[in-house]
C-alpha cells in the first residue's frame, strides 16, 4: 500500500495521476498540454506532425521534454515524489520511435546535471515517430498480409488484420523509404516503451497490450511472431526487444529522475502498456463482457472478453490485456473529439453552447444525419475527408450540432456488432465524458446507463493501478485485479447517465438509415 504514479502520454498531452491506496483517492492529476507548451519549437498541432499525403508524425524529443515538465507539474500541486513507490504508465498506440545505438549507453549514462531532453537528442535514428493517425502505408498492410499467407492468417496469428496505423506497416514503410537510417536503428520502441525507457534508463520492452496493436505478436502466445516479423522487414527481431510481461517490475527509477525530481531511489518501474488496455484496467473491466467508451481524441469502445474473438471484416481490433489473462475488443473512430470541435468552431459555440444546442434539439433529429468524416476515417474506411448532410440544413446549428454526436453514437452501435457482447452499460472516460448531454445520446442510442468517473483519464488511473499490482506482486502479495481496481472504479450512481426509454424507437430506425447512408458514402 501507498501511492503510486500512473502517466499517460497521448496525442495531445501527457497526464501525470498519483493514487493513494490506503484511502482509495486520486491525490494528484495533472496534465502536460502538447500545443501549450511545444506548438512553435516541434511543430505539432493538436500534438501531430502533418507531414503531407497521410503521414502524420510527433516528436520522441517533445516527449521528454513534457516527461520533466509533468514532474515540476507534480511537484508543484503539491506532491512529494519521494512518496511514490512505482510508476506504470500508458502512450498512444501503435506510434514508432526508431532509435540508434547509442540510445542503451546515453540513457543509462543520463546526468542530472542537465535536462533530459539535451542529453538524448543523438539516440534517434528517425527524428519524428508516425503515430496513429498516420494512414500512408496502405501498400505495406496488403504486403504483409500476403507474406503471412494472407489476410486471414494474419488475422487469426496477430487478432488483426494490417491497419495502416499500426506498427509493422509503419515499420516496413521506413525500412522500404529510408533504408539508411534503417541501418543505423538498433532498437525500435512504442510510445509507451520509449517513455518508460526514460524512467528506467535503460531499455524497456513492449507490453503485450500494446504488442498486440503492432501487427507483428501472436495473439495467443503474446510473443512476436516469427512469420509476422520475417514478412515486416529484415533483421526485425534483434530491433525488438522481447514482450514484456506487464505485471514484472523492470527496475527501480535512473538517478536521473531521484537527483533531479526527487523520486525515491526505490521507486519501482512497470513496463508501460497502449493507453486503450490501460483504459481497459482504469474503467474496472477485468471480468468478460464489460465494455466502455472512451471519447478522447479518438473514439474508441471496447470490451474485455475471455476469447481472443477476431473482426472478420476487419474493422475492429483485438489487444491483449495487462491484466494478463483476457482480451480486449476495440473500435476506433478517428473522428472523435476532433470532429466534435470542428462542429463547434464552425458555429461559433463553446462547450457551454454544444451542450445547449443538444439540449434544445429533438432526439433523432426529424430524421436529419450526418456522416462527420471531417478527416478521413478508420472505421468505416474513408479515404478521403467528407462531411455529408442528409435532411440536415447546414445553416441550423442546433441540428448539426446534433447531427455530428447521434452520428458517432450509432456508428459505435452498428460497428460493435462483431464482438458479439450485449451491451448492458457503458462505463465512460476522456476528455468529452464531462459533458452529459453527450452522454445521454450515447446513453440513448445504445438504451443502457452510461457511467463516467471521478476522472476522465482512465488511461493514467490505469497506469497506477499497474503499478499498485505490480509493486504488491515484488513483494510477494500479488491481489486479485478486482481487489485492485475495485476501490477506484465503483463512482457514485448519481453520476451516471440513464437511458431514455421513450427514445428506444426512434433510435432504432435512425440506426436503419444511418446503416444505409454510411454503406453508400464509406470507402
Ligand atoms: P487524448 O487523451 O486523446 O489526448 P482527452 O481524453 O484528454 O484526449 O480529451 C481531450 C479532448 O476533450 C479535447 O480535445 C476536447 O475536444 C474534449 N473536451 C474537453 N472538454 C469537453 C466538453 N466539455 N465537452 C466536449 N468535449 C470536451
Ligand atoms: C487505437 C488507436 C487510438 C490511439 C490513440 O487503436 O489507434 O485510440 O491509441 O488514443
Amino acid at each position: 500500500m501507498g501511492n503510486f504514479l500512473g502517466i499517460d502520454s497521448s496525442t495531445q498531452s501527457m497526464t501525470g495521476l498519483v493514487i493513494d491506496t490506503d484511502t482509495a483517492t486520486i491525490i494528484a492529476e495533472v496534465s502536460v498540454n502538447f500545443d501549450d507548451h511545444y506548438a512553435q519549437r516541434y511543430g505539432v498541432s493538436n500534438g501531430v506532425i502533418d507531414l503531407g499525403d497521410g503521414q502524420m508524425h510527433s516528436a520522441p524529443l517533445m516527449w521528454a521534454e513534457a516527461l520533466e515538465q509533468l514532474c515540476r507539474q507534480l511537484s508543484a500541486s503539491g506532491i512529494n515524489l519521494g512518496t511514490v513507490d512505482a510508476i506504470a504508465g500508458s502512450g498512444q498506440q501503435h506510434g514508432t520511435v526508431y532509435l540508434n545505438d547509442q540510445a542503451a549507453t546515453t540513457l543509462s549514462g543520463l546526468s542530472a546535471q542537465a535536462d533530459l531532453a539535451g542529453q538524448i537528442e543523438r539516440i534517434f535514428s528517425r527524428a519524428t515517430a508516425p503515430i496513429w493517425m498516420d494512414r500512408s502505408t496502405g501498400e505495406q498492410c496488403r504486403q504483409i498480409e500476403a507474406g503471412v499467407g494472407g489476410r486471414q492468417a494474419l488475422l487469426q496469428l496477430t487478432g488483426n488484420t494490417a491497419f495502416e496505423r499500426f506498427s509493422g506497416p509503419q515499420i516496413r514503410r521506413f525500412w522500404q523509404t529510408e533504408p539508411d537510417a534503417w541501418e543505423r536503428t538498433a532498437n525500435i520502441s512504442l510510445v509507451s516503451s520509449f517513455v518508460s525507457s526514460l524512467l528506467a534508463g535503460r531499455l524497456v520492452g513492449v507490453d503485450a497490450g500494446d504488442g498486440s496493436g503492432t501487427n507483428l505478436m501472436d495473439i495467443r502466445s503474446r510473443q512476436w511472431s516469427p512469420a509476422a516479423l520475417e514478412a515486416t522487414a529484415p533483421d526485425l527481431a534483434r530491433r525488438l526487444l522481447p514482450v514484456a510481461d506487464a505485471a514484472a517490475v523492470v527496475g527501480v527509477v535512473h538517478p536521473f529522475w531521484v537527483e533531479r525530481h526527487g523520486f525515491s531511489p526505490d521507486c519501482q518501474v512497470l513496463p508501460f502498456s497502449g493507453d486503450n488496455p490501460s483504459s481497459l484496467i482504469g474503467l474496472g473491466l477485468v471480468q468478460p463482457g464489460q465494455v466502455a467508451l472512451s471519447l478522447g481524441t479518438s473514439d474508441t469502445l471496447f470490451a474485455c472478453m475471455d476469447q481472443a474473438r477476431v473482426s472478420t471484416t476487419g474493422e475492429g481490433a483485438l489487444f491483449a490485456s495487462p491484466d494478463g489473462t483476457h482480451y480486449m475488443a476495440l473500435i476506433c473512430f478517428l473522428n472523435g473529439s476532433l470532429a466534435r470541435e470542428a462542429v463547434r468552431d464552425r458555429y461559433g459555440l463553446d462547450w457551454a453552447g454544444f451542450a445547449g444546442a443538444l439540449a434544445r434539439s429533438p432526439a433523432g433529429n426529424g430524421g436529419g444525419l450526418m456522416l462527420p468524416w471531417f478527416a478521413p476515417e478508420i472505421v468505416p474506411h474513408v479515404s478521403a475527408a467528407r462531411v455529408i448532410r442528409h435532411g440536415l440544413d447546414e445553416g441550423v446549428v442546433d441540428a448539426n450540432v446534433r447531427a455530428v454526436i447521434e452520428a458517432q453514437a450509432l456508428s459505435s452501435r452498428i460497428h460493435s456488432e462483431w464482438m458479439g457482447v450485449a451491451i448492458n452499460s457503458l462505463n465512460v472516460t476522456g476528455g468529452a465524458s464531462t459533458n452529459r448531454d453527450i452522454l445521454q445520446i450515447f446513453a440513448d442510442v445504445h438504451g443502457c446507463p452510461v457511467q463516467p468517473f471521478e476522472t476522465t483519464n482512465a488511461a493514467a488511473l490505469g497506469a497506477a493501478l499497474r503499478a499498485a499490482h505490480g509493486h504488491a506482486r515484488a513483494r510477494g502479495a500479488a491481489q486479485e485485479w478486482s481487489a485492485v481496481v475495485a476501490p477506484f472504479t465503483s463512482p457514485p450512481a448519481a453520476m451516471r447517465v440513464e437511458p431514455n426509454t421513450a427514445h428506444r424507437g426512434t433510435y432504432d430506425a435512425l440506426l436503419a438509415s444511418y446503416r444505409a447512408l454510411e454503406a453508400q458514402h464509406a470507402g
